[in-house]
């Protein structure tokens, strides 16, 4: 795109100048994002309204997600326009420093993983040209803000992340749709985010619905002097989009949650019926052969029956929408976990919209017809994967092994009647984001040895591979450990927490749920410690176990994860017996742009889910992108990740899926807490006061070896994977003390990473799913 900076920086002058009255000088970080954010929305514009015109007969797909993490647009944006150092020079020929704006937050209107892959997915999606565009939802509130108190516990505040404006949205009211409930219609109203592709011209657009009221004061109320009632509307139509649910694990049955699935499918299904018919008239039977639409998870699978409401109403037949629906759609599962699948009973989704029952009852009935042994609704329940698998044209999970769990285990009576919908795509990461922005240094040097511009094409960086030489090796440890000081100037801004530059950096950033086990990672941590003091690990190379997680407000288990190791990292940080060896810090307010400062400084990556459990990951991904090497199971991506770099680059460890499955009908925790007395050691200070803890940590104490009311003992198997991962751990340990050969395994990892853009991703899904082809521009 051929961009005038010097324009750039006039307009957001002007902006500064117009809506604030302030000079470039004097304007707050807030007010500069605002107006330069506003300016490069004017320097983008045509190209965006081009890009709209070039799509418009093309057949194209869509993606629905309730969650899209994008994260912090500012500097991406410049990024992918390829101006972010040319604009950085000219603020700073002003005396304006552009990283203040890192004081702007995130748009977190999502969880974790799931959101962010939707966010990877579109960016990827406009970098090569396919016409991908995305729905979702814009909640007033994001991902809520974390703290911890003076306990270690955490602290949640509301993310009011529009406080201060929202320079990366247009509001489009005129193509506000309206959604009928039984007690109220509300207003949809789109917001337009461009999505700025990478050397290219192309411009997407991620449109988000918000909640309005159709009639936002009531007159006669207000008139009768009842002023709260007055606005009862407003508020219960701006109710449904005001705050994204945190929870990215168990499912919930709230009625708010029906409500606010539901307006993304209507309002995207209205909208594209609307664009069909200016595009190519009235006639919608042919409506699956322009569009094709993937469901991110089953959040938006109310989408499918409301296709074929909207289709029925213009008079088309039950069995014709149904096809056409059928066609339309495909679904991707993002979890294994039978807690995590949206079931709901179908009484209380009666209450909010009984049409769309109807016509999953019709749905359902038609299948038990075809095939007597699968359903829909079960136990007055409807079951939304299972709707996803029958009316739609493929399926697929987000990493080999996953998709494979899904074909023997989930879906398994599925797969055996419709073998040819399963797929597989495993996830991918965007390189601008999680290479060329986050660290330039890294990709300079790989760039200085492949040339050209490999971000658009990750596959070359797999030409570094027979370029690894000692030179090479020692220019890339250079670059970690300033990538550590870097890290180290933010941790201590925003933790108060010194960190050593020289120690080794081994992280686990992710959300916190038990089956991550970050839990196993901090009793390995206090096995450490102890041992240590002991001196029993002489050669122990100094380390830092930096975690960052948040937890759901509503996960007692998690929260009390969390503190335990907020209080080991108290009791550690504080014994100056160990000051020289071993820190633990847990950051708080992990999110988009703190990964964006610890993934590149990481040397392990610790991906220890029990194997079977995570369904792909992808901040595994963006570590080994960056150079780390992986500490971890045979879960997830995590095998295709040793596969591509070797396991000998690797440090793999426990029990496979077959193990565990075998394991499982006679597995006894206590019988290893009794027989390992260093892991019982560990296990103690849950409750024998050495650790401070609270009666919290009493409960994951008796969940590991009582198990509870829902759970056998120690659901998740960290004393089975325990000696295993102590010993990779403590390998990788020593290994790192030769710092070639260590710097070796992560270079080999950071060229091995090809499979892993998203491009690749996006690529697949548009070849094998939506069968359509990048445009050219
Ligand atoms: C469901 C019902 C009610 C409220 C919330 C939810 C909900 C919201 C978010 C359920 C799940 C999520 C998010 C799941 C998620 O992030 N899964 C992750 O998806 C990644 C991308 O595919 C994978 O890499 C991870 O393995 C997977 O855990």
């Amino acid at each position: 795109m051929n961009l005038n900076c010097h324009n750039i920086l006039r307009w957001t002058e002007a902006q500064l100048k117009y809506t604030y009255d302030v000079s470039l000088e004097d304007a707050t970080p807030q007010e500069l994002h605002e107006a330069l954010g506003q300016a490069v929305m004017m320097a983008i514009s045509d190209n965006w309204s081009k890009a709209k015109k070039t799509r418009l007969h093309q057949r194209k797909a869509y993606y629905i997600s309730a969650e899209y993490l994008i994260g912090r647009l500012v500097y991406s944006n410049l990024f992918n326009l390829g101006i972010l150092d040319e604009m950085k020079a000219l603020f700073a020929q002003r005396g304006v420093d552009l990283a203040v704006l890192e004081d702007i937050e995130d748009d977190a209107l999502g969880n974790g993983g799931l959101g962010r892959l939707a966010a990877c997915f579109l960016d990827s999606a406009v970098t090569t040209n396919i016409p991908l565009s995305g729905y979702g939802l814009r909640y007033k509130f994001g991902l809520f803000k974390q703290s911890f108190d003076a306990n270690g516990s955490q602290v949640e505040k509301a993310d009011d992340w529009t406080k201060f404006g929202d320079p990366w949205s247009y509001r489009r009211y005129n193509h506000t749709v309206k959604i009928r409930f039984p007690e109220h219609t509300v207003l949809a109203v789109p917001y337009d985010v461009p999505i700025i592709g990478y050397g290219t011209n192309n411009i997407g657009t991620l449109r988000l619905w918000q909640c309005e009221a159709e009639n936002e004061l009531d007159f006669g109320a207000f008139n009768d002097q009842d002023y709260l009632r007055a606005l009862d509307a407003k508020n219960k139509a701006e109710d449904i989009t005001r705050v994204l649910y945190p929870n990215d694990s168990t499912w919930e049955g709230k009625r708010l949650r029906i409500k606010q699935q539901y307006v993304l499918s209507s309002a995207s299904l209205q909208d594209m019926i609307r664009t069909y018919k200016s595009a190519y008239g009235n006639d919608l039977r042919h409506f699956a052969d322009h569009y094709a639409v993937q469901l991110n998870d089953t959040h938006p699978a109310m989408s499918i029956p409301e296709l074929m409401r909207l289709l029925m109403e213009e008079g088309m037949s039950f069995d014709d929408a149904f096809a056409i629906a059928q066609k339309t759609f495909s679904y991707t599962n993002h979890t294994v976990m039978g807690e995590a699948l949206e079931k709901w009973p179908l009484d209380l989704m009666r209450s909010v919209v009984p049409e769309i029952v109807d016509i999953i009852c019709r749905i359902d009935q038609k299948l038990k017809c075809e095939h007597p042994n699968l359903f829909i609704v079960k136990d007055n329940t409807a079951h939304m994967a299972n709707l996803s698998v029958y009316v739609g044209s493929y399926v697929n999970g987000v990493a080999e092994i996953h998709s494979q769990i899904l074909k023997d285990d989930c879906f398994k009576d599925w797969y055996q009647v419709y073998p040819e919908r399963f797929q597989n795509k495993t996830n991918g990461i965007t390189p601008r984001r999680w290479l060329g922005l986050c660290n330039p240094e890294l990709t300079e040097l790989i760039s200085e040895k492949v040339g050209g511009d490999f971000l658009r094409d990750l596959d070359r960086i797999g030409e570094l591979k027979p370029l690894i030489d000692d030179e090479m090796v020692k220019k890339f440890n250079a670059i970690k450990r300033l990538k550590k000081e870097q890290l180290c100037a933010v941790v201590k801004k925003h933790e108060g927490v010194e960190l050593n530059p020289d120690f080794i950096f081994d992280v686990q950033v992710k959300r916190l749920h038990e089956y991550k086990r970050q839990l196993l990672n901090i009793l390995s941590v206090v096995d450490i410690y102890f041992r240590l003091k002991e001196g029993r690990l002489p050669d122990f190379r100094p380390t830092v176990y930096l975690f960052g997680a948040k937890s759901a407000p509503g996960y007692a288990r998690a929260k009390a994860i969390i503190r335990y190791i907020n209080r080991v990292a108290k009791l550690i940080n504080n014994d100056p017996a160990v000051a020289d060896k071993l820190k633990v810090v847990f950051v708080q307010n992990y999110n988009c742009s703190y990964a964006e400062h610890i993934i590149p400084a990481a040397d392990i990556s610790e991906q220890i889910s029990p194997a079977g459990t995570e369904a792909s990951g992808t901040g595994n991904m963006k570590l080994m992108l960056n150079g780390a090497v992986t500490l971890g199971t045979l879960d997830g991506a995590n095998v295709e990740i040793a596969q591509e770099a070797g396991m000998d680059n690797e440090y793999i460890f426990g029990h496979t899926v077959e193990e565990i499955n075998a394991a499982r009908p006679n597995y006894y925790a206590r019988g290893i807490y009794d027989y390992n007395a260093d892991l019982r050691r560990a296990i103690n200070t849950l409750v024998d006061g050495t650790v401070p803890t609270d009666g919290d940590q009493q409960e994951l104490f008796h969940a590991l070896l009582d198990g509870t009311n829902w759970h056998k003992a120690d659901h998740y198997f960290l004393l089975l994977d325990y000696e295993s991962y102590l010993e990779a751990k403590l390998r990788a340990n020593r290994d790192y003390g030769d710092r070639m050969a260590f710097g070796r395994k992560c270079l080999m990892n950071v060229a091995s990473a090809a499979k892993f853009s998203s491009d690749r991703t996006i690529r697949q899904y548009a070849e094998e799913i939506w069968h359509i082809k990048p445009i050219e521009y």
